[in-house]
C-alpha cells in the first residue's frame, strides 16, 4: 500500500490518543514528537508539521474540552490535516468525448511521462473514450519505440515518426487525424533540468497545440523538491496540474503531495508501480481514509465514544470502588511523599492503609512500566483487572504494547489485587508497622490474603 508507513505511524498516534488515560501534558509532548518524527520522515515541510502540532495542543490543553470529547477532537483533527496537507480535494479533468481532448504531458527525463501517457491511454479507452497517444519526444532516439510497444501492449492508437527530429512536424503530420479522437494524450521530451531549451520547446509545442491540459509528471521520491520543480514548470510553462509518479517506492510521497497543494497545482493521478493498471485519479479524502483504514478510524471513534460515555457516568472509579489507576496513583503519590514513616496517604472510602515499603522505594523505572502498561488497557480492563486473569493474551498485548514485559503486568495485577483485597476487608492497616506474619493475622486479614502476603512481601 502506498505510503503505508506513515498510515501504519498515524494510526499508531491516533491510537495512543484513544487509549491514554493520563492525556497530560507530559503525555502530549510525547505524542507530539513522535507525531513529528512521523511527518519528518514523509519530508512533510517543517513549518507545516509544526502548525499542525501547535492546533493539536491546543485542543490538548484546553482544560474546558473534557475527557472523551478532547480524544474525539484530536483524532479527528489529525484525520483532516493530513487531508488538508495531502491536497484538500479532489480536481477533476472534464474530459468530454467528441472534443478532441489535447493532454500534454511535460518533465524532466525519468520521470515517467511515456509510461503514464499508456497508463492514462488504458484508464481513459477502458472508459469508452477513443484516445490516441501521439509521441513528440524526438530527443530520445527509443522513446517512439517505446510508445509503439505500449500501444501494442493495450491496444491503443499511437502516431510516431522515427525519422523526423522536429516535434512540430509531427504535430503537422498528425493535426488532420485528431478530430477523430475524443482525447490526444501528447508525449514530449525532457532535459535533465528544466534548461532554456526545454523551456522553449514546451512554449513552441503549447503555441501550436494549444492543449486543454498540461500536466507536469513528477517522481514522487523527489519529495519536497516537487515544490521548487512544479514552481518552475508552472512559472515558465504554465502547468493545470501535477501527475506524481512513483507513489509505490518512496516514503517521501508526504513531501511532494504536500508540497504540490501548497504550489497551487493539484495532483490530478498518482502513479503507484510500473504496471500499465497502476495509476489512479488522486482524491485526497479517499487517499488518506485508505491510508489510515477508515474502518479503523471509525472504529476508533466509536471506542472512544463509549468510553467517555461510560466515564460520564459521573467518576465510575468511585462507584466500583478502587481500580489500577487509583493503585499506580497511590502508590506515586507515596513516593512522592518520600520516606515510609512520613506516608500518610489513604485509600480514600477504603479503609485505612499504609503501604509497603517495597513497593514505593527504588520502583521508579518499574511504576514507568506500570504506567505505560496502564495506559496500553481499555478502560474495561482498568476496571476489571480480573478481565487480565482470565484471557492472558490481554496481558501479551498490554506487554507489547506498553514496551513492558508479561511479568511487570502481572506483577501490577498481583500487587494491585492485594491492596485492593485488604482495601475492602475494611480494616485500617499499617503495613509499615508490620513486621511478621503474625502481625497481619491479629489484624484480622483472612488465611488466603495472609498466605499471600508473607509470600509477595517476604515478612
Ligand atoms: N515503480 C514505479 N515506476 C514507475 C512509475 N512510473 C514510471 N515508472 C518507471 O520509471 C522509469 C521512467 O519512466 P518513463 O515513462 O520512461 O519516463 P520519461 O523519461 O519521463 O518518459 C521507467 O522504468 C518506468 O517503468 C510508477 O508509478 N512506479
Ligand atoms: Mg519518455
Amino acid at each position: 500500500m502506498v505510503l503505508e508507513k506513515l498510515g501504519n505511524a498515524l494510526k499508531n498516534v491516533m491510537n495512543k490518543i484513544a487509549n491514554t488515560i493520563f492525556l497530560d501534558k507530559k503525555a502530549i509532548d510525547a505524542l507530539c514528537a513522535e507525531l513529528k518524527q512521523t511527518l519528518i520522515e514523509a519530508d512533510v515541510d517543517l513549518k507545516i508539521i509544526g502548525e499542525i502540532i501547535e492546533k493539536l495542543k491546543k485542543i490538548a490543553l484546553n482544560e474546558n474540552i473534557k475527557g472523551i470529547e478532547k480524544k474525539e477532537q484530536l483524532v479527528k483533527l489529525l484525520n483532516d490535516e493530513i487531508i488538508i496537507i495531502l491536497g484538500k480535494k479532489k480536481y477533476e479533468l472534464e474530459i468530454e468525448k467528441k472534443q478532441s481532448i489535447r493532454m500534454m504531458l511535460l518533465g524532466l527525463y525519468g520521470s515517467g511521462k511515456t509510461t503514464t501517457i499508456a497508463k492514462l491511454a488504458f484508464y481513459y479507452s477502458k472508459r469508452g473514450y477513443k484516445v490516441c497517444m501521439l509521441g513528440l519526444d524526438v530527443h530520445r532516439p527509443a522513446a517512439p519505440e517505446q510508445l509503439e510497444q505500449l500501444a501494442k501492449q493495450i491496444k491503443v492508437d499511437v502516431f510516431i515518426n522515427k525519422q523526423e527530429k522536429n516535434p512540430e512536424k509531427i504535430w503537422k503530420e498528425f493535426e488532420r487525424k485528431f478530430g477523430d479522437y475524443d482525447l490526444i494524450l501528447i508525449d514530449t521530451a525532457g532535459r535533465d533540468a528544466l534548461n532554456k531549451e526545454l523551456i522553449n520547446e514546451i512554449k513552441r509545442l503549447d503555441k501550436l497545440i494549444n492543449p486543454h491540459y498540461s500536466l507536469l509528471v513528477m517522481p514522487a521520491d523527489i519529495g519536497q523538491g516537487a515544490r521548487k520543480q512544479a514552481a518552475e514548470f508552472k512559472n515558465s510553462c504554465g502547468i493545470s496540474g501535477v501527475i506524481l509518479t512513483r507513489m509505490d517506492g518512496t516514503a517521501k510521497a508526504g513531501g511532494a503531495l504536500s508540497a504540490c497543494y501548497e504550489t497551487g497545482s493539484p495532483v490530478l493521478f498518482i502513479g503507484t508501480g510500473e504496471h500499465i493498471h497502476d495509476l489512479e485519479v488522486f482524491n485526497p479524502t479517499n487517499f488518506v481514509s485508505r491510508m489510515l483504514g477508515l474502518g479503523d478510524i471509525e472504529a476508533l471513534l466509536e471506542k472512544v465514544k463509549t468510553a467517555s460515555e461510560s466515564e460520564g457516568k459521573k467518576d465510575k472509579r468511585e462507584i466500583d470502588g478502587f481500580t489500577l489507576i487509583d493503585f499506580y496513583e497511590q502508590i506515586k503519590t507515596a513516593q512522592s511523599m518520600g520516606p515510609l514513616g512520613k506516608i500518610t496517604e489513604l485509600i480514600p472510602g477504603m479503609g485505612v492503609i499504609k503501604i509497603p515499603q517495597n513497593l514505593i522505594e527504588n520502583q521508579q523505572e518499574k511504576m514507568k512500566r506500570w504506567k505505560y502498561a496502564i495506559d496500553s488497557m481499555t478502560l474495561d480492563e482498568i476496571e476489571n483487572p480480573e478481565l487480565l486473569e482470565k484471557q492472558t493474551s490481554r496481558i501479551s498485548r498490554i506487554a507489547n504494547g506498553s514496551g513492558s514485559s508479561a511479568g511487570d503486568v502481572h506483577e501490577l495485577i498481583n500487587q494491585y489485587k492485594l491492596i485492593k483485597g485488604m482495601a475492602s476487608s475494611g480494616k485500617n492497616l499499617d503495613l509499615g508497622k508490620i513486621q511478621s506474619a503474625r502481625d497481619l493475622g491479629s489484624l484480622g486479614i483472612n488465611q488466603k490474603q495472609l498466605k499471600k502476603l508473607a509470600k509477595k512481601f517476604k515478612f
